[in-house]
């Protein structure tokens, strides 16, 4: 079996790679598959928004080589930050919240600003990881995956991508940019919907 990862970020697909090393299939992102393709998400959940990448790049594929794509299964991921104090925000929205050619250096600077006002428990915040499969002959499987934390009072950290320097894990007493690769794989929500997925393809006996 071949997985095709549904994504162009590049930080997800490292930790996608190294997270389901252990399945006995060959990993492919979007590009060496050579389906790369800006999809619209216009869905209103992270579920919808990771169904809708999943199918069109499987669709994308199966117009391509439909002999291929019938030994394909196609991962899609749709994730951000839920920042309570912020009602949610930017939740879906995560990638282009302040624009996407914000650098995350000022876009978690302007979230530690808005929070200003927040003490203990108002500061709560989570990342939420949808991942959607398509698979040969149209069907889906779809997992979710949650870490919770608080947004921290100033950035710390050089590992990860994104908002993992703000994100504060206060049982590590660090952000989760402060954590490795593999601590952070085996608690982040990404870690957790990919080893849910890893599951339900087991069972799929493909
Ligand atoms: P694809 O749609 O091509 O997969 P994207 O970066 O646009 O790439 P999303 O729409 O799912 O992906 O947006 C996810 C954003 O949420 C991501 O760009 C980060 O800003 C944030 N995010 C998700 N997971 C994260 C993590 O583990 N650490 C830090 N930030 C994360």
């Amino acid at each position: 079996m071949r997985i095709v990862f549904a994504t162009g970020n590049k930080d997800k697909m490292r930790e996608v790679r190294r997270i389901l090393g252990g399945l006995n299939a060959e990993i492919l992102s979007m590009k060496e598959a050579g389906a790369e393709f800006d999809v619209d998400e216009n869905g209103s959940s992270f579920s919808e928004n990771a169904r809708i990448k999943a199918d069109v790049v499987y669709a994308l594929l199966e117009e391509k080589d439909p002999d291929l794509a019938g030994k394909t299964i196609v991962l899609a991921d749709d994730s951000g930050l839920e920042v309570d104090y912020l009602g949610g925000e930017p939740g879906i929205y995560s990638a282009r919240y302040l624009g996407r050619d914000t650098s995350y250096e000022e876009k978690n600077r302007i979230i530690i600003e808005r929070l200003s006002d927040a003490k203990g428990k108002e500061r709560s915040a989570r990342f939420v990881c949808a991942i959607a499969a398509a698979l040969p002959g149209g069907r889906g499987l779809d997992t979710l995956g949650k870490m919770e934390g608080q947004i921290a009072f100033e950035q710390a950290g050089e590992n990860g991508f994104g908002y993992d320097p703000i994100f504060f894990l206060p049982e590590y007493g660090k952000t989760s940019a402060e954590l490795t690769e593999d601590e952070k794989n085996a608690i982040s929500h990404r870690g957790k919907a990919l080893r849910a997925m890893e599951e339900l393809l087991r069972k799929e006996d493909l």
